[in-house]
């Protein structure tokens, strides 16, 4: 008799497709174990983190002028208000758009070739010169500043840099009377900076100041980080460090500096001028700009005026 549970046979899945459906969400099974696996390896490879060994190794180049570090710390800049950030923090957490938008620049700098390169000093100075890259970096007496750095993005570090003073490679040019403004200019090579292919943007990365902030005691020629030459996502083989300003003033890698008479247009200023004045001094009361996170040790600060160095250069805007 037939009963309302009894389905009729042909409604019944018959054995062989159950089985073959278990198989197949089996399968289904594995594949998804599959394809985690082989993201996480993707993951793995282009994203993980990196060791503190291949941040600071994978991309070494024969520096210049290697036996004049470490230089010899200046006792007027050898300390500020926190720690020295870990190297390793530093090197893995960089901004360098000729290679990504993203941090890990060091990932991508392999194809970069800091050596040779020369930096062209000219404009209106009476004495235009390039320099060979040994010769700049024998030029002027090393010597060791530990500096804040403030990112516009928030992010801060305390970093031993290695150079000379910006003034003394510029007095040593002999501006003209009519000189006001130095432009710094980075190299342009699109075949192995693959960032520089983008076409909305106006490459070489270039930044200014006034020759009053360039010649302030503070503005200084990175060649070093650390107590050795700058790593290649640092800006090797030189760069501006210019402590009182947004990051991105800082300019990688230059090849020309170049005195004019007129205010030059910046990269950042070209892309978005709200955010990436041609002054750019650090500025707590600024929207977004009043805490900053510490590299390496996420600690929170509150921002400071001029990142701290208003006694340096106050003077410089005071109306
Ligand atoms: N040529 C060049 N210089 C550059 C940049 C860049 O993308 N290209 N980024 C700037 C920004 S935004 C900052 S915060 C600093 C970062 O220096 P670091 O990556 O060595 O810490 O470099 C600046 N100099
Ligand atoms: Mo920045």
């Amino acid at each position: 008799m037939s009963q309302p549970w009894d389905l009729p046979e042909r409604e019944a899945t018959p054995e062989k497709v159950v089985l073959s459906r278990r198989r197949w969400l089996k399968r289904i099974g594995l594949g998804t174990l599959a394809l985690g696996a082989a993201g996480a390896a993707v993951w793995y490879h282009w994203f993980r983190p990196g060791t503190d060994e291949e941040v600071l190794r994978s991309n070494p180049y024969e520096a210049p002028a290697k036996d004049l570090y470490p230089a010899e710390r200046n006792k007027h800049f050898a300390e500020v208000d926190r720690a020295l950030t870990e190297e390793a923090e530093a090197a893995r957490y960089t901004n360098f758009y000729e290679f990504t938008s993203f941090k890990d620049v060091w990932r991508k700098v392999a194809a970069f070739r800091p050596v040779p390169w020369t930096v062209e000093v000219t404009g209106l100075v009476a004495k235009p010169r390039t320099y060979d890259i040994d010769s700049l970096v024998r030029a002027f007496p090393l010597e060791e500043r530990v500096y804040r750095h403030r990112c516009v993005e928030t992010w801060a570090m305390v970093v031993p840099w290695t150079g000379f003073p910006l003034a003394d490679l510029i007095q040593k040019a002999e501006p003209l009377p009519e000189a006001r403004f130095v432009r710094f200019v980075s190299f342009h090579d699109p075949e192995h900076a693959p960032g520089q292919k983008s076409r909305s943007q106006p490459w070489p990365y270039n930044e200014g100041l006034t020759l009053a902030e360039a010649t302030n005691e503070l503005a200084f020629i990175g060649t070093g980080m650390y107590g050795h030459p700058l790593l290649k996502q640092h800006g090797a083989p030189v760069r501006l460090v210019v402590p009182w300003k947004y990051g991105f003033k800082s300019a990688k890698s230059i090849v020309r500096v170049e005195l004019t008479d007129k205010q030059p247009a910046t990269f950042w200023s070209t892309v978005a001028r709200d955010l990436y004045d041609f002054w750019a001094n650090v500025n707590p009361n600024e929207p977004g700009q009043g805490m900053e996170t510490m590299l390496g040790t996420k600690e929170r600060r509150t921002t400071q005026p001029y990142n701290g160095y208003g006694e340096w250069v106050a003077k410089l805007y005071a109306t």
